[in-house]
């Protein structure tokens, strides 16, 4: 049996534990609150799935870590003349503190992201970048925390080994790709004709733009055919080009007979992989593209050094691993 002033006691410090507790919440409530929650906004360079699975990633790491993340309008076409007033309006909403987009021109996107840091957002730039996209020596496009994005320029190069491989080592090739100066493309049309360099019998017998549409890019592989009907092999550079180029080949009943090596994994080209009108894809990781660019930002507020450059690998799918069930998560979905 306790006595009575035991039970006081008991009762006392009970309640003081009461206090202790009470205080200590009401006293992190108040931090919490007065702890910001941090705002990131999302910008897409074009409405495509590649974009779509960035937004995914970045959805997802931005739920697991307590960011808000705003998505801007998905401009209609690849062009610094509809991204820019997008990025403007995001900038101007006053409550962002990082931005995350891919510039459509390495020039052309210099000034006006500049103009977004000025105001006091933090810049990451994914999938592409400004200048030379080497951010850790000072420039005047040296502003961004990071460039995070695949080795264009690597995967190029590997595109052209396996293709080289599937037209024998010899014979014409051609390549269609987007614009002239945009870092993705750019340096995977490089990475290709540094891979084919080292096979004496493979020409390169054109490289044609299509600005990112796909009707044009299935015109230009059709008149590139016609003017040059021995064409074995084509790399398509982005999904648009690859699309618009195997359209090409199919209407010129040449599947199979002209091997194609695309890059990235939209259904279609996985339909086109399984059916024979496609040979080979790189995927890159879109979605690890948007995680890391919400990770290292919310990072950075947090303390820590950001990496300047961060590189998620690629992934080749080829008839032989298409279905098996490791290579599901490759595809754009
Ligand atoms: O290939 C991707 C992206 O990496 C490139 O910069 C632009 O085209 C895509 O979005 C595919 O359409």
């Amino acid at each position: 049996m306790y006595s009575r002033c035991e039970k006081k006691m008991k009762k006392k410090i009970f309640v003081m534990m009461l206090v202790c507790i009470l205080g200590l919440s009401l006293a992190s409530g108040i931090l919490l609150a007065g702890e910001k929650k941090l705002k990131f906004a999302w910008c897409p360079t074009i409405t495509d799935p590649f974009y779509f699975m960035i937004g995914r990633g970045a959805q997802k790491k931005a739920n697991e870590l307590g960011v808000d993340l705003f998505v801007s309008e998905y401009p209609k076409a690849w062009a610094p003349e509809i991204q820019v007033p997008i990025l403007k309006a995001v900038a101007t909403r006053g409550d962002i503190d990082l931005l995350f987009t891919g510039p459509s021109s390495t020039e052309a996107l210099i000034a006006p992201l500049r103009e977004i840091y000025a105001m006091g957002i933090e810049v990451i730039t994914v999938d592409t970048y400004i200048g030379d996209g080497d951010y850790s020596k000072p420039s005047d496009y040296s502003f961004p925390l990071a460039y995070i994005g695949t080795d264009n320029f690597l995967g190029g190069k590997e595109v052209a080994e396996h293709l080289a491989k599937m037209i024998g080592y010899k014979g014409k090739v051609f390549v269609e790709t987007t614009n002239p100066d945009v870092s993705s493309v750019v340096n995977r049309v490089k990475g290709f004709k540094e891979g084919i360099k080292k096979y004496p019998d493979i020409e390169l017998v054109g490289v044609e733009y299509c600005l990112d549409v796909q009707e044009k890019a299935q015109s230009q592989v059709a008149a590139a055919l016609q003017a040059n009907p021995d064409i074995v092999g084509i790399f398509g550079t982005n999904l648009y080009s690859a699309q618009g180029a195997y359209q090409a080949v199919v209407n010129a009943g040449l599947t199979g007979a002209v091997k194609i090596a695309t890059w990235d994994a939209t259904e279609d080209l996985i339909a086109a992989l399984r059916s024979g009108k496609v040979d080979l894809i790189l995927a890159q990781k879109p979605a690890e593209i948007g995680s890391l660019a919400v990770e290292w930002g919310y990072k950075y507020f947090h303390g820590e050094k950001v990496p300047k450059k961060i590189v998620p690998g690629f992934f080749f799918f080829t008839k032989d691993n298409v279905d098996k069930p490791e290579s599901q998560q490759y595809i754009y979905k």
